[in-house]
């Protein structure tokens, strides 16, 4: 039988809740003190799981104040406070892609994998009955077309696509003419990898965002696919797109890769955007919905 989906969220996130949990039984065995030291060591642990300083001091208070000495006696009673309190602190919010009908603006970083998040996300509203058109508005790389192409064909899906060096507003503009011919009702659109420190490239987003705006009547949302193995940094960008873009969420891929996996308490806390997706792997069935309390659960391993 093939893993279920927490199975491989859980085994995407092994090398985080491993951190996690070495450091919380290390800690907790060496005596059944729960003294200012082992606040202190727990804080260090989250920051080092990449929860960012200031939600790692919030979770390290609330847990402080909230247990009495025998609540917290062993490892696992420990990881399950810490499991109930990382929860409660991750929006949990209908599914943005979930509106219909629907534009969503793929952006971000090269590599953090917009391409491949949309080839995803077509195949698999395309299979639960949803009238998808992607829109190929990459057209720096020859390569990004043909990759996304492929996904198409494997999705069953219509591709809009320009030849390189094309316009990507245009593109969007087409992307849109044939969702309306066509009644789609999710419209996918990939774009450049763009640094955010780089002003002419985010005018450019903007514009394909307001080509999209005026184009049709779907709302237009823009989603940042963000790489959970750049981390703190990646957060840093994060942020740059968000002040650039007014951002309405984050796909969050290469959870796998990672021992750093509490990057998506950061962005709850320092963004507060939806998690719409997370990536744990390169295969279609690799990215999913993002649910708190599984989430937790699986990275720190209760
Ligand atoms: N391990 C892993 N690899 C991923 C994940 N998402 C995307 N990738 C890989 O990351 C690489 C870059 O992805 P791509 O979609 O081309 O990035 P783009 O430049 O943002 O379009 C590809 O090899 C993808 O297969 C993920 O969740 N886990
Ligand atoms: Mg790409």
């Amino acid at each position: 039988m093939s893993p279920t989906w927490f199975e491989r969220l859980s085994s995407g996130l092994s090398r985080t809740r491993d951190q996690i949990g070495d450091r919380v039984a290390t800690i907790v065995g060496r005596g059944p003190a729960v003294g200012e030291a082992f606040w202190e060591e727990l804080e260090e642990t989250l920051i080092g799981a990449d929860m960012g300083a200031a939600a790692s001091m919030e979770i390290v208070a609330a847990l402080k104040t909230s247990s009495r000495r025998e609540d917290l006696a062993d490892a696992q009673a420990v990881l399950e406070a810490l499991s109930a309190s990382v929860a409660s602190r991750l929006p949990d919010v209908p599914d943005v892609l979930a509106a219909s009908p629907l534009t969503v603006l793929f952006v971000g970083v090269n590599g953090a994998g917009k391409t491949t998040s949309v080839g995803k996300i077509a195949a698999s509203a395309a299979a639960s009955g949803r009238s998808v058109v992607v829109g190929s508005a990459d057209t720096y790389r020859a390569a990004a077309i043909e990759q996304l192409r492929e996904w198409a064909v494997r999705a069953n899906v219509p591709i809009v696509e320009r030849e390189r060096g094309a316009d990507p507003a245009a593109v969007v503009f087409d992307t849109l003419a044939r969702a309306r011919e066509t009644g789609a009702d999710l419209v996918l659109v990939d774009t450049a990898g763009r640094l955010h420190t780089s002003p002419d490239l985010m005018d450019e987003l903007r514009k394909v965002r307001r080509v999209a705006r005026a184009q049709s009547t779907y709302p237009v949302r823009s989603l940042l696919v963000m790489d959970a193995t750049t981390g703190q940094n990646g957060l840093a960008q994060a942020r740059a797109f968000h002040a650039a873009l007014d951002l309405d969420g984050i796909v969050l891929t290469k959870l796998d890769g990672t021992a750093k996996g509490g990057i998506v308490v950061a962005i709850a806390h320092d963004l507060g955007l939806p998690i719409v997706r997370i990536g744990v792997g390169e295969k279609l069935e690799d990215l999913r919905a993002f649910d708190p309390h599984e989430f937790a659960r699986a990275l720190v391993g209760t």
